[in-house]
């Protein structure tokens, strides 16, 4: 059996879930090195943030290309950007998505401190300035993913499928929106929790619904890397702290998801 994707297929239920999962995509050892340029970064995180990740009950951290994290050291943001973008995560990209794609950011999730918090459903867009009736009206045109790479196995993630294609149901915007008693914890129909092991990875659209699970997970651990297709909405978001100079983008080798 081969063991190349089957690309058409792959884009095909893209194109109708608004996600796929890429099973035993990267080995064990290619995990084990991306865990081991991540760790550094939650450390050095988790040394600066531990009061806010208490005190706010965070799910995550993210911007883990910034320079502050690779003070000691600049060839290795230089390799941080190559793991992200190696040639086999973007040659299965390009041929789901075709050419276009580019890195926007990083986002590692875990659980929050307090067990209790409960996940939240949302579009990622909706924390943004962007009106929801823009985006609604610009969703046909928006190619927003994330990648999501489980450092350890989890059933972390639910999403309600075809929400990339459609906008929200009475019930599903009252629960986005907390309005009319609702709040944005409840259960909503249709949904599907993921699993995902260690090599595995999940591609969804960031702005179907979707929130984690944190409840079935001791611990969570995934790496969310956020590439899109260029658009005039989300131009705003690109924060050139994050991407590679133009110094550093010669220096990587594959370096088309970095050609602003
Ligand atoms: O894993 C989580 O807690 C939530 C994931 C999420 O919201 C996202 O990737 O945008």
């Amino acid at each position: 059996m081969s063991n190349i994707p089957d690309y058409i297929n792959l884009s095909y239920d893209f194109n109708i879930q608004g996600y796929v999962i890429i099973r035993n995509f990267f080995s064990q050892p290619e995990i084990h090195h991306i865990t081991s340029c991540v760790e550094p970064i939650y450390q050095q995180w988790l040394k600066e943030n531990r009061d806010a990740l208490i005190r706010d009950e965070l799910i995550n951290m993210h911007s883990l290309t910034h320079p502050k994290y690779f003070q000691d050291n600049c060839l290795d943001r230089i390799k941080f950007f190559e793991l992200i973008a190696s040639p086999k995560l973007t040659n299965l990209v390009e041929n789901i998505f075709d050419q276009g794609i580019i890195f926007h950011n990083t986002q590692l999730f875990f659980n929050s401190h307090n067990k209790s918090k409960s996940p939240y459903w949302h579009r990622d867009l909706q924390y943004s300035s962007i009106d929801d009736t823009i985006q609604k009206k610009e969703q046909k045109n928006l190619c927003l993913l994330h990648i999501r790479i489980p450092l350890v196995a989890e059933k972390g993630i639910e999403l309600i499928p075809e929400t990339h294609q459609r906008w929200d149901s009475e019930l599903e915007k009252n629960v986005r929106f907390q309005l009319n008693g609702h709040t944005n914890s409840e259960d909503l129909p249709g949904t599907v929790l993921i699993e995902l092991n260690v090599g595995d990875i999940l591609i969804f659209d960031a702005q179907m619904i979707h929130r984690g699970n944190y409840r079935l997970n001791k611990v969570r651990k995934a790496l969310d890397l956020c590439v899109a297709k260029q658009h005039p909405l989300t131009k705003i978001f690109l924060d050139k702290d994050l991407l590679p100079n133009n110094e550093e983008i010669a220096f990587i080798r594959n370096n088309q998801w970095y050609q602003y």
